[in-house]
């Protein structure tokens, strides 16, 4: 699978875009330090074992990076994130797994492109790396535009908001005609709220609770909830302990559920079985209430 010039293959085109459900992107971190599954597939054959093993298991799309995004985290250099995600993208790849690169370095981008990889998830939505708008608009592929406000070390500054959801889909609107018109096609661009990102908890449900405000944008939007911190708040102990990360999986998936059911396009998720599954109920009972069948479309 090879994503040129000219864009994403059909099938990986049709696999990510016409399902009748939200697409499913599975998250896989080649990092040792990511908050939800850092240092588990830090080793190559790991990575790619789990990678197979999420397709296998219901995902449309393997999201690999190698670049940890936690609040707080330092930067990694190029080589280094190069190092942990271009042979993985490359194995998966030929293996005939769609590939997504989370990155927010055009340098990675396009040698995981070039590795095979058919879209390019940046949470800074190009905004981190001057030359990405190039590389996406050159490639052809998809490109998921995040909401953001800075690098993850200074991250929690950036959480202040009189209006949160008027200010991310602003702020995302202005990332969306700055693309445009670095010559990054429309219908390329995927949009995402950056849940957890510059964020409180407060804030990200009240994003949540107004995606029908981002579906104005006009763009497929894709929500990425899985295990995050504010799920663990939620579920916080009496004493007021947080959910420990692996203990948020089941709260993850009665989110994709909701989430399907409001109509996104892809949802990113560390898991994939029970994510897709929750997805599939989201978009029958979605199409239900518009009073069509209950079936879906994938293949
Ligand atoms: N969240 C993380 C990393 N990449 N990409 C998109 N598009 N949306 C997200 O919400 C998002 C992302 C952080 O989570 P992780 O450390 O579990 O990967």
């Amino acid at each position: 699978m090879h994503a040129g010039p000219a864009g994403l293959p059909a099938a990986a085109r049709a696999r990510l875009t016409d399902l009748g459900r939200p697409a499913v992107l599975a998250v896989l971190n080649v990092t040792p330090d990511s908050f939800s599954d850092g240092g588990l597939w830090a080793g190559e054959d790991e990575a790619v074992t789990h990678g197979l093993s999420l397709v296998a298991a219901g995902a449309d799309a393997v999201d690999v990076g190698g670049e940890s995004t936690r609040p707080g985290a330092d930067r990694v250099p190029e080589h280094e994130e190069l190092r942990r995600t271009v042979p993985v993208v490359r194995r998966l790849a030929a293996a005939g797994v769609p590939v997504s690169v989370d990155t927010m370095r055009s340098g990675v981008a396009a040698a995981a492109l070039d590795a095979g990889a058919v879209l390019v998830n940046d949470v800074s939505g190009g905004a981190a790396d001057p030359d990405m708008a190039r590389v996406v608009a050159e490639a052809g592929c998809p490109f998921v535009v995040m909401h953001w406000r800075g690098h993850s070390r200074a991250m929690a500054e950036h959480a202040r908001y009189a209006d949160p959801v008027a200010e991310v889909v602003a702020e995302l609107r202005s990332r969306i005609e700055d693309l445009v018109a670095a010559g990054v096609r429309h219908d390329r661009l995927v949009v995402d709220p950056g849940i957890g990102f510059a964020k409180d908890a407060g804030h990200n449900w009240a994003l949540l609770g107004a995606l029908d405000d981002l579906d104005r944008l006009g763009l497929p939007v894709l929500v990425g909830v899985s295990r995050k911190r504010f799920l663990g708040a939620l579920l916080a102990a009496p004493d007021g302990s947080p959910r420990p990360v692996e203990q948020r999986d089941d709260a993850s998936h009665a989110a994709a559920a909701l989430l399907a059911a409001h109509g996104v396009w892809g949802v990113r998720s560390h898991t994939a079985r029970a994510t897709a599954d929750a997805v599939r109920v989201g978009a029958a009972w979605r199409r239900a209430r518009e009073g069509q069948d209950g079936q879906d479309r994938s293949p």
